[in-house]
């Protein structure tokens, strides 16, 4: 399956309540992220990381609202090299940076999707919807905002109007287990399919996973995988600045990353909310890689094999 893959660093922090986030792509690169794929038969590119300029602060009424400026030149310098890395590669790879980076990459794959006449669905890895509005958010931290936008679900101004929303009946979210109030009516309005940690319990991760992919092969679509580390539970991967006790263990966030590789349906990734100042020596820096790694087709055994 190895093919190519663009790697971006996205290196956001101003959506999330502390500061961290600005160091995972580097603490990626660090855990040999690039060699695990390289490994693999894939033909790395590592784009580096982008950056802003320093913008002048603007003013929203919802006074709880953090540097909307600068999160705004974020989704468009995003929204513009995602598009470019998913025209150029099979896989890119984008390493945040908090969650408001998959406000800029979902819009950037979406509008590759549309180039290529195929609809654009999104698997949500989280343990958040992350479906606030700028008139919503009670925390102001806007990497609660960026599913809301890429949905098109609001106006978003001074944020570039999204000029490829995604279709919210082609999301499927997996891990959901803190909604907020204006989150839960959103979900109701637009039918987004979630499953809770308590759906996950009842019938595991495969049921509704297969489902989606099934959806997602028949409609012909491309597939783009948002992971955010607060998916998992926080007693192996701590790194997080949102941690939310009861996530996926780590046998169920590895059987999604081999069935999403084994489907061959995935088309771009966002790595987001890794905030390596709270990681414990690397660790869950090293769970991204291998997750990504078995994503790219890493197996334990080839299951042809295996004839017993
Ligand atoms: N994330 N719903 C909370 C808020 O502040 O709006 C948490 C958001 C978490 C964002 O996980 O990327
Ligand atoms: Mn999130
Ligand atoms: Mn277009
Ligand atoms: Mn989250």
């Amino acid at each position: 399956m190895a093919g190519t893959s663009i790697i971006l660093g996205a290196p956001i922090q101003i959506g999330a309540s502390q500061p961290g986030c600005i160091m995972g792509p580097q603490s990626l690169r660090t855990a040999g992220f690039v060699q695990a794929l390289t490994e693999l038969g894939w033909k790395v590119t590592d784009q580096g990381d982008l950056s802003i300029p320093p913008r002048a602060p603007i003013a929203h009424p919802n006074k709880a609202i953090h540097d909307l400026a600068e999160a705004s030149a974020w989704v468009e310098l995003l929204t513009e090299r995602a598009y470019a890395a998913a025209r150029d590669s099979d896989l890119p790879i984008f390493m945040g940076g908090d969650h408001l980076m998959s406000a800029g990459t979902i819009p950037g794959v979406s509008r590759r999707a549309a180039e290529l006449g195929r609809p654009l669905f999104v698997l949500w890895l989280d343990a958040h919807p992350d479906l606030h509005t700028l008139d919503t958010t009670a925390s102001g931290n806007l990497h609660g905002t960026p599913m809301a936008y890429a949905c098109g679900l609001a106006d978003f101004a001074p944020y570039p109007p999204n000029a490829h929303p995604i279709d919210p009946r082609n999301v499927c979210m997996m891990g959901i287990r803190s909604v907020d109030t204006a989150e839960a009516a959103r979900i109701k309005e637009t039918g987004i399919e979630v499953n809770d940690m308590r759906a996950i319990d009842e019938t595991g991760v495969m049921a509704p996973l297969k489902a989606f992919l099934a959806r997602v092969r028949a409609a012909e679509g491309i597939l783009h995988v948002s992971f955010d580390v607060d998916f998992l539970d926080p007693s192996f991967a701590p790194a997080v600045g949102t941690t939310v006790p009861g996530g996926a263990t780590f046998r169920e966030a590895h059987l999604i990353m081999e069935t999403l590789g084994d489907s061959g349906l995935v088309a771009s990734l966002d790595l987001v909310e890794l905030n390596p100042f709270l990681d414990e020596k690397g660790r869950t820096a090293k769970v991204l890689r291998d997750f990504t790694a078995s994503l790219f087709g890493r197996r334990v055994l080839d299951r042809m094999t295996r004839s017993f």
